[in-house]
């Protein structure tokens, strides 16, 4: 029982920093009142895309007050994102350097490269964003042999030997009957949830969902609830409600009910509380989707997911969906379920009949680098990788609880978010790292709620612990010059981090 209830910490910030938060943002919406008032009667200039005079009196199509976040509190501090990058985005990458000559409005390229700064903003968890010739040749044979686009459906004349390995490939490496695979990671939610249930059916979905979901059950028509994130009696109470008292009017059953939740939610770092959503599903006989994006080769000891985490039988997972874009450095989606699933999928959902199949280059990267985490081409390198980024997440959060951080999520968790709270921290830290040469993600409102800004750190096998203790040693150097250190808990000292023996033990 002691491996299902994993520590997972939501540590809630001091009341001042809430206060000091919200009056943060109190501060700048002032700003942008008068800001938008001095644009109205033309005392500033106005970069954003307005109406033509003859139209004046329409209801404005640009200027709506959601705009009112992007222009007068994002558009200020607008350098902390999309940053261009001009390399691979392993554990060190080049920066563009770029400066603007209209406060943030639009930016230019000075021509010159920020070199070597070390990226913990990617989501190449088993490091397999790499470009070296003799990992990739491969994938430049495939190339050769069967080009790089493939001009038309699976079904019609895309269908390749490749896609066929890969699919075996796929459901071998899950434990499962049967699998599909997607060229886009986005569409294989959006387009298959909509094939699977519809009106007169209700989805129970995390509220920490990601978009790509949240698409894909609107476009289904079926009767959408959120539950609690990973909270088991908020999915209870509704399941509960939803089997006795039915659809809404009617009050017939349901035709179908379907739970779907995240593996790792990629926000929190918190992992899906997965045997308790199992026992759930099947006391109320309802369905289960499960997004392994974040989850799939990032966790479980020889990198299988949540399920191989907790230890749960894979076949208890009606869908099992994931993305190849994360830990296995290419693109696509995968499906994978019994027989009956897949192949009703192949031939109901829409990114199946309609979309072009996946391209043989970023095919073979997924077979090489399955291939690799199995064993299957002759080396442990697979089995290392999982093992360094399990080691690597444990390190760092660990280093991160004693220094005093308050950071969410599972201690299994390469996503690691620290909390900041307040909008100008955000953007002095953010700039600040990048002086020292560390790339950070830095997420806030509508990403996050907005008290809970926060920086993102995405771990990979890749990094090395040199890298680490870099990134660890400037963070504490911020932490204090920003006074970031909002934890009030004490970690007196870290438990023995995961040397070999540890991490043997909780696999
Ligand atoms: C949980 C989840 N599902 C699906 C996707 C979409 O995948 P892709 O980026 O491969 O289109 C993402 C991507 O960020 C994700 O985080
Ligand atoms: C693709 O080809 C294989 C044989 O190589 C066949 O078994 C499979 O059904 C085909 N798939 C599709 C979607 O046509
Ligand atoms: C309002 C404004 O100019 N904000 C920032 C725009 O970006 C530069 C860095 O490129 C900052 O220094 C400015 O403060
Ligand atoms: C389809 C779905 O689950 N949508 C919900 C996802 O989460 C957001 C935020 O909590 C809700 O507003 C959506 O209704």
């Amino acid at each position: 029982f002691s491996r299902q209830n994993r520590q997972e910490s939501f540590e809630q910030a001091p009341m001042y920093v809430a206060v000091m938060t919200y009056l943060g943002y109190g501060i700048v919406t002032l700003f942008g009142y008068v800001r938008d008032f001095l644009r109205a009667v033309g005392l500033e200039k106005c970069h954003v895309a307005q109406e033509r005079d003859e139209q004046k009196d329409f209801v404005p199509l640009y200027q709506d007050f959601e705009n009112f976040y992007t222009r007068n509190l994002y558009m200020r501090v607008r350098d902390n994102w999309n940053r261009p990058i001009c390399s691979l985005p392993g554990p060190v990458f080049d920066l563009m350097e770029r400066v603007s000559d209209d406060y943030n409005w639009t930016f230019r390229l000075t021509g010159r490269t920020i070199h070597n700064v070390i990226n913990v903003g990617s989501y190449n968890y088993l490091g397999f964003a790499e470009n070296n010739a003799d990992f990739l040749k491969t994938v430049a044979d495939t190339t050769c042999q069967f080009g790089v686009g493939v001009c038309s459906t699976r079904q019609e004349m895309g269908n390749l030997s490749i896609h066929e390995e890969l699919e075996k490939l796929v459901a071998n490496f899950l434990g499962v009957e049967s699998s599909m695979t997607f060229g886009m990671g986005f569409a294989t939610n959006s387009m298959n949830i909509p094939a699977l249930v519809g009106k007169g059916c209700l989805i129970l979905s995390d509220e920490l969902n990601h978009t790509s979901l949240i698409l894909g059950a609107r476009l289904s028509g079926a009767t959408i609830r959120v539950f609690k994130h990973n909270n088991m009696h908020s999915l209870e109470k509704m399941l509960r409600e939803a089997v006795c008292s039915g659809q809404t009017r009617t009050h017939r059953p349901w035709k179908k009910i379907l739970i779907i939740v995240e593996g790792i939610y990629s926000m929190e770092g918190s992992v899906v509380r997965l045997p308790e959503i199992i026992a759930l599903k099947k006391k109320y006989k309802a369905y289960l989707y499960l997004d392994e994006a974040h989850s799939i080769g990032a966790v479980g000891p020889s990198g299988r997911g949540v399920t191989e985490l907790f230890d749960v039988d894979p076949t208890d997972v009606d869908v099992m969906m994931g993305t190849f874009t994360k830990s296995f450095g290419a693109s696509g989606g995968y499906i994978a379920g019994k027989k009956e699933l897949v192949d009703y999928l192949r031939s109901h959902s829409h990114s199946a009949v309609y979309a072009s199949a996946m391209s043989p280059p970023v095919t073979e990267q997924i077979i090489r680098a399955l291939k690799c985490l199995m064993g299957k081409d002759g080396s442990t390198e697979g089995i290392r990788r999982i093992r360094q980024l399990a080691e690597n997440s444990r390190y760092f959060r660990a280093r991160l609880k004693e220094m005093g951080f308050i950071i969410y999520g599972s201690d299994d968790s390469p996503v690691v978010p620290i909390l900041l709270y307040m909008p100008g921290k955000v953007v002095a830290f953010a700039r600040e790292m990048l002086d020292r040469r560390i790339g950070v993600v830095v997420v806030g409102f509508p990403a996050t709620p907005i008290t809970e800004a926060r920086a993102r750190f995405c771990l990979s096998a890749a990094h090395t612990r040199d890298m680490l203790n870099q990134v660890l040693h400037h963070l504490n150097e911020v932490g204090d010059r920003l006074c970031l250190k909002f934890s009030r808990r004490k970690y007196s000292s870290w438990p023995d981090l995961c040397e070999e023996t540890d991490f043997e033990l909780d696999s």
